[in-house]
């Protein structure tokens, strides 16, 4: 398939041969126009519709790319080829670079390329790539363009400039942004189903922060999270023990353990290259960890409110500790634990099941939470390289979302039996509808 590149720069149209070696690139220089747009997906839109004109019924490029540094405000961004003045020269700017960045401590700083596509109907496309790291004291290597020789990557020791051009694009803002734009012109081949998933349309910079946190708290998958403590609180209903004091708050509370557990774990992998909003530069570290700490405390004053039973604290607590476990070890049994551990949540909140104490409650909640441990821990441990298998990746939303469909059938079991356990079975189903709507409006932080 033919691709219309438009740049004048070699050093692009050379990596994004590498990256997208199954297409036809075709460099097309877009003479003459201005790259006046305050932020890279205006200037790639101006490059991408100065050459569409020219190649109608075709799929034709821009990348706009450019270095942002933490301590310069985000400069030399969109102005990173011309940072030392016109014409664009590279020695002048890695000069101005290191001489701004003198004494200076925090020298964090991140490659962002943008990709703006026109396909064959005339639809404009915009995709993002980041890659974060810090400027080096001193230049370093000879590979690569423009100031690779003072990006350090996170997670490296050596500089852009001495990695191998397969190293640099197996990590770059341009690899990743490109990994996107393959997805698109293969018609969603990426696993996820949907070609739209990978398109930003004319998305501000506001817009990306809240998708940015809507993907570190993995917002699709939250509404599995309170159906498993409705499973718990009706199991008491075999008791005649009428579940609803304390119940909306252990649900909230389970929530909020959760999306701890989400920033925790991010936090954890921080220093990876997954294409997660920490790792991606799109959430410093300082504001998960933030964000996490918030979570923590939300679950507690939930807990103090509702005024939870004391036997709530101890099984939330095991929670916590199972997650913390897991996001350190990635053992899939304490990911298990963690889910059935959600179920015992929903058994202690009902405040009657413990004043009363009746060892009978013991096998059916001991069944259910085992189900849901052998569920999850199964789960958990097939998803394993998930990130390099897209197939897998969606198999495994699959089954993560699914887990609501076996919430529903436990719920409709149980209100078979005991008809009094209705509004569970209600809001479980009111669960399911959320998930189905999430999964439909916010694709594009599909996450497992
Ligand atoms: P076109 O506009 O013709 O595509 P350009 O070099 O002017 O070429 P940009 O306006 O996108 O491209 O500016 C990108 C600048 O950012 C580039 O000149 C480098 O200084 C820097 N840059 C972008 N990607 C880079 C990379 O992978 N390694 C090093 N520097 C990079």
């Amino acid at each position: 398939m033919k691709l219309f590149v438009a740049t004048h720069n070699q050093h692009k149209i050379r990596e994004i041969s590498q990256i997208l070696p199954g297409f036809e690139i075709v460099p097309d220089d877009p003479e003459g126009v201005e790259e006046n747009a305050p932020d890279f997906a205006g200037n790639a839109l101006i490059k991408v519709r100065a050459i569409a004109e020219k190649h109608k019924g075709e799929w034709c490029m821009a990348d706009d790319s450019g270095l942002e540094v933490k301590a310069l405000g985000g400069a030399p961004g969109v102005h990173s080829a011309r940072y030392a003045g016109e014409p664009c020269n590279t020695p002048a700017n890695n000069a101005l670079l290191l001489k701004n960045l003198e004494g200076v401590k925090d020298r964090a700083a991140r490659f962002t390329c943008c990709c703006a596509l026109i396909d064959p109907s005339g639809e404009e496309l915009v995709v993002h790539g980041h890659c974060p790291g810090h400027i080096a004291e001193k230049q370093a290597g000879v590979e690569g363009f423009g100031y690779d020789p003072l990006f350090i990557p996170n997670g490296h020791d050596k500089s852009f400039a001495e990695l191998s051009a397969e190293e640099k694009n197996a990590i770059s803002h341009r690899g990743r942004a490109l990994e996107k734009v393959k997805a698109i012109l293969g018609g969603g081949s990426a696993g996820d189903g949907s070609r739209v998933e990978h398109v930003e349309r004319a998305e501000g910079k506001g817009g990306s922060r809240v998708l940015a946190w809507l993907k570190l708290f993995r917002v699709v998958n939250l509404p599995t999270v309170p159906g498993d403590v409705l499973v718990g609180a009706a199991l008491m209903s075999f008791f005649s023990w009428r579940p609803m004091s304390g119940l909306a708050a252990a649900a909230c509370a389970s929530v909020f353990l959760y999306m701890f557990g989400l920033a925790d774990n991010d936090i954890v992998g921080a220093k990876g290259d997954s294409g997660r909003p920490i790792p991606d530069g799109e959430i410093t570290p300082g504001a998960a960890r933030l964000a996490r700490g918030l979570c923590l405390f939300a679950a507690l004053v939930v807990a103090l409110i509702g005024s939870l039973p004391r036997l709530w604290w101890p099984v939330a607590l095991a929670l916590v500790l199972s997650i913390v476990v897991y996001n350190r070890t990635k053992w899939s049994v304490f990911m298990g634990l963690c889910r059935a551990l959600n179920v015992v949540c929903g058994v202690a909140c009902v405040k009657i099941a413990f004043t009363q104490g009746d060892e009978r409650l013991v096998y059916p909640v001991a069944v259910v939470a085992g189900l849901w441990f052998l569920y999850i821990w199964a789960v958990t441990r097939y998803s394993e390289g998930e990130e390099k298998n897209p197939g897998k990746k969606r198999l495994v939303g699959i089954f993560v979302g699914g887990i609501v469909y076996l919430q529903l059938l436990v719920l409709i079991v149980i209100t078979m039996w005991d008809a009094g356990a209705m509004p569970l079975l209600v809001a479980g189903a009111v669960l399911l509808v959320l998930l189905r709507l999430f999964k439909r409006v916010l694709p594009k932080v599909s996450a497992s």
